[in-house]
């Protein structure tokens, strides 16, 4: 009967017709006789009609690390469902108020289409369950079709900037952003899986590298927080680079601001690095902790229970393979592992005071075990790790005198040591993998770039940290105004065009008592931490003087704290530590020790905030919005109040507007018809650049609503996907005529 269903509708041409079906089953002749098993439902929504086909799927989700075992897979043999309907997106919707978009939202995503376009940008929300939508046969859904084929997805935005860059011959950067633990990592890992099925390289060995280019790097600068279990605790920029036809090959990834602090100390409830507890758990189960000097005193601090410490086990022999596939060679991954243990005996290195009758203030370690071992790993002698951490020199007048350290100065310079370990072991490991990644540095290719740094925080306590994390949050909220709202309506007035402006809330203000010099907050912090005497109630009051401005302002009843009103929310930051964590230097003798080590890690990277955007800036850009539907991470709990606020500080409302009315498209003139004539013109007729031409292209191209400024063509969105699409017809078909006339086809 279901049959019989399909073949009183008109649409069962269509349904074969569907890419899906097409690749599924190719010339299957018994093609029919499997159309059984699909459901067709139509549902009317509004005066619209929504189609739902209804497949069977085997495929497991896909997860990353995890290896599932048979009883899942049988549980995740669900259906699969390809619903594709206008209201995909919500610059379609008749009624444009934040009700409506909300209740819209939540419709879909309790219906687990958590995927929503607003014209060429994509809404995630995160669906905290594991979701049978990422498989292969997704990827081949989503190749090359036009977005509104298909329901939204990650793969398509995927597909969008792969498909701009081998048509156009232009870079492309991704820029997913959202608050912590909104979906940005997990959007990452899917948009690499799409890039590296699309980029089909003939070598499957780069292939395999590139997928555990992010669980390697990940293990090393995730940790467990309040709000996420697995949160990005730096910020990453994944290039992955095509030759001119697209065949990928290879990837270069840069890293931002890792949080080195969490070597050291850690807040409640959060948890170091992952690799910690990893190696922990993986140098146990080969009964290699004595090897590597790992102590009781580690295990204790691990605090691993029977559950963890197998998953984490598992998590060890992930990295172990991920390490192999790209490349490391078995001792650059032993002295990893050394280094990892040595930061570890490092942090139980303890300092008591000894007074003798010339000084008083002298420190030394009673209990040598961590200091030899740490030693010991990093192949440097005792003696002299020793000094290095409880004394040091001065030069006066030419003279270099040694002075000791009192106990805290000890131990700072001890944590300061881990820190800059283990930021140079992260430095180290992301050059390594992108010497690795990179063996045709030569050819000259193009890439498609991945933004995923650290989410928005607002935690009980917030630091140093978070205040970082925060304003490299604004800086990406300013490109996205920028790029949205900004530099389209400047370039309709200059260009004559008619466009009514959309109001947005512009956080220059903001990013500019950040970053200005020399008054600007973080300036105003160098200064401060020039100042051997500086406290933290100086820092206050400094700030306090010079920032008088609506964004900022210092609590009456809570001390040594300000606050700030970010674009996302205000946060009350505790100074404590400021000062030391910005000055963040290595004293000069720890420096001296270490660069005798023979050790493989070694320069020291430079990073700075406003690298981030300058990266970005290299190609065209596309924005992945996350958002988070409820802060007890639960599947299908949609709570209003909290996407109604991140719906309002990301503007996204008016991104709806700007889009149903803009045109995100802006061509020159020349370049537009040098890049399609094709449509309308024979391909060796090469015709001039001119707005004439450019008419007869659009015409030929059947394309409405198109806008000629003074210099430019003003496209929609769905106008360029439109004619890159044709071109690629037109491309085909005129490769294939050339293969018959030379013979090629026989
Ligand atoms: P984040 O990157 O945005 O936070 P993640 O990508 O780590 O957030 O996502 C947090 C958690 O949400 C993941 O560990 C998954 O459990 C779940 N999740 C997110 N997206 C999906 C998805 N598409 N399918 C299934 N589960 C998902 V931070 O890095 O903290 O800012 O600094
Ligand atoms: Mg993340």
């Amino acid at each position: 009967c279901l049959i019989k269903d399909f073949e009183t509708r008109p649409s069962v041409t269509h349904l074969l017709e569907h890419p899906f079906i097409k690749q599924a089953h190719g010339k299957d002749t018994s093609l029919r006789q499997q159309l059984s098993v699909l459901i067709r439902e139509q549902q009317d929504v509004g005066n619209r009609i929504k189609t739902r086909y209804i497949l069977p799927t085997t495929q497991t989700a896909g997860q990353h690390n995890t290896v599932s075992s048979q009883h899942e897979r049988i549980n995740t043999r669900k259906t699969l469902i390809i619903e594709s309907c206008p209201d995909d997106d919500l610059v379609n919707l008749e009624v444009l108020d934040e009700e409506t978009i909300i209740a819209h939202l939540q419709r879909r995503y309790q219906e687990l289409q958590i995927y929503t376009y607003v014209g060429d940008i994509l809404i995630a929300l995160n669906p905290f369950q594991t979701l049978n939508i990422y498989s292969p046969q997704f990827s081949k859904l989503y190749h090359g079709m036009k977005r509104s084929t298909n329901p939204p997805h990650i793969f398509a935005t995927a597909d969008a900037a792969y498909q701009s860059m081998v048509t156009l011959s232009k870079d492309q950067c991704i820029i997913i952003s959202g608050e912590s633990g909104a979906g940005k990592t997990e959007s990452a890992h899917l948009i690499v899986q799409h890039l590296t099925f699309l980029g089909k390289a003939n070598n499957r060995t780069l292939r395999e590298k590139i997928l555990q280019v992010n669980p390697l790097v990940e293990a090393f600068g995730n940790a467990c927080t309040a709000i996420n279990d697995n949160s990005s605790r730096f910020g990453k920029y994944l290039e992955m680079k095509f030759t001119p036809t697209g065949a990928v090959m290879g990837a270069k990834i840069s890293e931002y601001l890792l949080e080195k602090s969490r070597v050291i100390k850690q807040a409640t409830g959060e948890k170091n690095f992952h690799i910690f507890y990893y190696i922990y758990a993986g140098l146990y189960h080969q009964d290699n902790l004595k090897k590597y000097s790992v102590t009781d005193r580690d295990q204790r601090f691990m605090l691993l229970d029977i559950i963890s410490s197998k998953l984490y086990k598992e998590q060890f022999d992930a990295i172990q393979d991920c390490f192999r596939i790209i490349g490391f060679t078995e001792e650059e991954v032993n002295s990893v592992y050394r280094i990892l243990s040595a930061i570890l005996n490092t942090g139980n290195i303890e300092f008591t005071s000894t007074s003798s009758q010339h000084q008083s203030d002298k420190s030394e370690v009673p209990d040598s075990e961590a200091l030899d071992n740490a030693a010991a790993l990093l192949s440097i002698g005792s003696e002299e790790l020793q000094e290095a951490l409880t004394s040091h020199c001065v030069v006066t007048r030419g003279e270099t005198i040694i002075r000791t350290n009192t106990v805290d100065k000890a131990t700072d310079v001890r944590d300061a040591m881990s820190k800059a370990l283990y930021g140079r072991l992260f430095s180290w490991i992301v050059n390594r993998i992108n010497a690795l990644m990179c063996s045709d540095g030569q050819i000259i290719g193009m890439n498609v770039g991945i933004l995923d740094i650290f989410g928005f925080e607002n935690f009980k306590k917030n630091s140093f940290e978070q205040l970082c994390i925060n304003i490299a949050n604004e800086q990406i909220q300013f490109y996205f105004n920028q790029h949205i709202f900004a530099l389209e309506q400047i370039e309709y007035q200059s260009e004559g065009v008619d466009a009514s402006l959309v109001e947005y809330e512009d956080n220059r203000p903001i990013l500019d008592m950040f970053l200005q010099k020399p008054m600007g907050l973080l300036s105003l912090l160098d200064e401060e931490s020039r100042f051997p005497q500086a406290t933290d109630q100086t820092l206050v009051d400094k700030f306090q003087d010079n920032l008088r401005n609506k964004y900022f302002w210092t609590p009456k009843r809570v001390e040594l704290c300000f606050g700030i009103q970010h674009y996302a929310g205000k946060v009350l930051y505790n100074v404590g530590g400021f000062l030391e964590k910005n000055r963040d230097t290595l004293p000069a003798d720890i420096v001296v020790v270490h660069d005798a080590s023979v050790c493989v890690c070694v320069c020291l990277f430079q990073y700075s905030l406003m690298d981030l955007l300058s990266k970005m800036v290299v190609g065209t850009p596309h924005f992945v919005r996350c958002i988070k539907p409820n802060d007890d991470r639960q599947a299908l709990r949609f709570n209003k109040e909290r996407v109604m606020v991140q719906l309002r500080y990301t503007g996204i409302l008016e991104t709806v507007s700007i889009r149903r009315q803009g045109y995100s498209h802006r061509i020159l003139i020349e370049e537009f018809v040098n890049r399609y004539y094709y449509l309308a013109f024979r391909a060796h007729q090469m015709p001039e650049g001119s707005r004439e031409n450019a008419i007869i292209i659009l015409q030929k191209a059947k394309l409405d609503n198109w806008v000629l400024g003074k210099t430019k063509v003003f496209l929609k969105y769905y106008h360029v996907e439109q004619l890159n699409l044709m071109l690629r017809e037109v491309i085909a078909r005129v490769v294939l005529m050339q293969a018959y006339t030379k013979g090629w086809l026989g």
